[in-house]
């Protein structure tokens, strides 16, 4: 009776200790992406227009990065000063000048970090997508068929 009991506690001890371990475990991501948070990146090597950079993103199933809250921004904002070049993010307005989307999930920003100034809807209003300088301390719209770096946003895999 008592070896059963204690066989038992074991069982739960055991149980316990992995279901801490698996919530613990960091988010695992496919070679050459990068995980922060719930989420992975990729910091494209490559420059693409921002809808080319979309359906790159989207062939690697994911999407063009959406910026959900002060973390988020704060570890892209440092891969690209890391890269010291310009990179695509999801948002755009070219739906509707001055209404600002995350396209891919076609979700209006719940955080917003732009620099100050902008967005300016410089070039004659024909700045209608987000991208991400280096050095900078928020957000620019800028031309969509500007040739830049993107970053894709993903989820994490599973690994057994
Ligand atoms: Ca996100
Ligand atoms: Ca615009
Ligand atoms: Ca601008």
């Amino acid at each position: 009776m008592l070896t059963r009991k204690a066989l038992g506690l074991l069982f739960l001890a055991a149980a316990c200790f992995s279901t801490i371990h698996i919530a613990r475990s960091a988010t695992r991501c496919n070679h050459g992406w990068i995980p922060h948070g719930q989420s992975c990146y990729l910091i494209s090597h490559d420059q693409e227009q921002w809808n080319n950079a979309e359906s790159i993103c989207e062939l690697f199933g994911g999407y063009l990065a959406e910026i959900q809250n002060a973390a988020e921004y704060n570890f892209i904002q440092s891969q690209v000063n890391t890269t010291q070049k310009n990179f695509w993010v999801g948002g755009s307005d070219i739906e509707n000048e001055g209404t600002w989307i995350w396209m891919a999930s076609m979700t209006p920003l719940s955080y917003a970090k732009w620099e100050a100034g902008e967005p300016n809807s410089d070039h004659n209003s024909d700045e209608n997508c987000i991208d991400i300088r280096p050095g900078k301390l928020g957000w620019n719209d800028e031309r969509c068929y500007l040739v830049q770096n993107y970053i894709c946003e993903g989820e994490g895999v599973e690994r057994l």
